[in-house]
């Protein structure tokens, strides 16, 4: 692999270009995911694509979350997609026929699961922005924190109640999908229990036609039992309770649980900076530190690493996952935050030598679950590599939060914002022009830094000179690819 030096060109070309995909991808008061695969607005997506976004327009990403939280539920729920017009994408709305639920919103189709609660993240990060920029735009941002804080302790206050009614301080998920892991190893134990049964409707699967090749995408077997499962969910009528004694996969999220730590933090600061509702600011610390515990306790002191906990046998799934690190997420004591940021930067992770960019794999390629092309089964994210990287500055591990945000803007440098990445010979997988990667690149380049003026060129000067070839650089840019310049696998 040859690697060029650096340019403030290449910098510029990435901003630009991220700005460009998201510009595409834009719909108005929202943005699609991805232009085919996914053509609607996600959930965790929507958080990702609003904190990016921020980076250029306050307004614009405050609009991305007004929009996602005209899908909440009564009950508190932001469901994890909301559709936009008639796709082929599947399942669609008729599928999910969240018509039998009460607590659906009016006026707007919606799916009837959750996704991992990055939104407050996302708040604070365009909070911050506006603060930087003043004037109208931060006039828009308090005054949004404080118009919406009830409606994301709601969410947050749902996920504490409905999804934890035992206080495990973990958060139960009733669908892979809620997790936004979809087909992690994670799973593969508590999916051993779903069978679709013989009344589970036909069904033909539409994302295969938007990727290259369909052992990038999960199994047609692992497809039927996600939507068995979102089949108990309609006959449960979308009440948590009523699925819960029926439906076959209940599992406590460590990473999903450490979010909702951390956002309930943020969610009491925010409260505090502005002055809003001392119960509810009572209330979110309680819920950090609720999960903050139960995450705590579910980790293995022999791997390091924090563990979901199956709900229906009851036993913790040790899988070397990247939801592992949920510790480093929600905080936790020092030794423990040490220990899990030499892990993850160690030679079972982002050090691992086959890796062709030190960035954060979604499974260990130590495990014998890596499978290196397979979704959430191995491939690199980088909307995963951004979210370690976001934890470890906010536990003070700067340098090592910078490692793998500048190794995760090398792995970028082609401009193109795959979904995720072939970890070994770094080839793009899944869709292209995927929003969250193009947002996660603008904040990458914004490099939000106290007292520092944000500039995309501030990067350049940090980047490290070229390494010698043979070790791929961890820090540094690859040569741009081309048809003729594709990664060889190394052999
Ligand atoms: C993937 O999930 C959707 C289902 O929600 C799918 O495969 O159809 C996951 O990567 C998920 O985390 C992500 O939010 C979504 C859209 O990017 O795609």
């Amino acid at each position: 692999m040859s690697v060029v030096q650096p340019t403030p060109n290449d910098i510029a070309l990435m901003a630009g270009r991220a700005g460009y995909v998201l510009k595409g991808n834009d719909r108005g008061r929202f943005t699609v995911a991805s232009p085919t695969l996914y053509p609607h607005m996600w959930s965790w997506d929507a958080g990702f694509v609003a904190l990016g976004i921020a980076t250029v327009s306050v307004p614009r990403a405050l609009d991305e979350l007004r929009t996602l939280l005209t899908g909440q539920w009564s009950t508190g729920m932001i469901p994890h997609i909301l559709f936009h017009s008639p796709s082929d994408y599947f399942p669609d709305p008729d599928r999910w026929r969240t018509q039998v639920a009460a607590a659906r919103p009016a006026g707007v189709l919606t799916s009837g699961i959750t996704q991992p609660p990055i939104h407050v993240v996302a708040l604070s990060r365009i909070l911050h922005d506006a603060r930087r920029k003043g004037g109208a735009d931060l006039e828009l941002a308090e005054a949004f924190v404080v118009e919406t804080f009830p409606r994301w302790l709601a969410w947050h206050r749902y996920l504490a109640t409905a999804r934890d009614p035992y206080s495990h301080g973990l958060v139960e998920i009733h669908h892979g999908w809620e997790s936004g892991m979809d087909d992690s190893p994670r799973w593969d134990a508590p999916y051993s229990h779903v069978h679709p049964g013989p009344e589970m409707p036909p069904f033909v699967r539409r994302d295969l036609a938007h990727v290259a090749d369909p052992s990038q995408r999960p199994s047609d077997a692992e497809y039927a039992r996600y939507l068995w499962l979102v089949e108990q969910k309609v006959r449960a009528r979308y009440d948590d309770a009523a699925y819960r004694a029926t439906g076959d996969f209940v599992v406590g999220d460590v990473l999903v649980s450490a979010l909702l730590a951390a956002a309930s933090d943020l969610l009491a600061d925010l409260g505090s900076e502005l002055g809003v509702d001392p119960a509810g600011i009572e209330e979110s610390r309680a819920i950090a530190r609720r999960f903050r515990t139960g995450v705590l306790r579910s980790v293995n002191p022999d791997t390091g690493l924090a563990r979901d906990l199956d709900l229906r046998t009851g036993g913790y799934l040790d899988v070397d996952s990247a939801a592992g690190f949920a510790p480093l997420i929600c905080g936790g004591d020092d030794a423990l935050i040490k220990a899990q940021r030499d892990l993850l930067l160690g030679p079972r992770w982002c050090g691992h030598s086959r890796l062709r960019w030190p960035v954060v794999p979604s499974v260990s390629p130590a495990s014998p679950h890596f499978r290196e092309r397979t979704y959430w089964r191995g491939p690199q994210w980088p909307v995963l590599n951004w979210l370690m990287a976001w934890a470890l500055n906010r536990s003070g591990e700067q340098e090592a939060a910078n490692s793998l945000r500048l190794a995760g803007l090398a792995q970028l440098v082609d401009c193109d914002f795959a979904e995720y990445y072939e970890p070994i010979t770094g080839e793009q997988l899944g869709s292209k022009d995927q929003s969250w990667t193009a947002a996660i690149a603008l904040d990458f380049l914004a490099a939000r830094r106290p007292g520092r003026r944000r500039h995309v060129r501030l990067l350049t000067s940090e980047l490290p000179r070229v390494t010698p070839a043979g070790r791929p650089p961890t820090q540094g840019f690859a040569a741009p690819r081309g048809p003729q310049n594709r990664p060889q696998p190394r052999s």
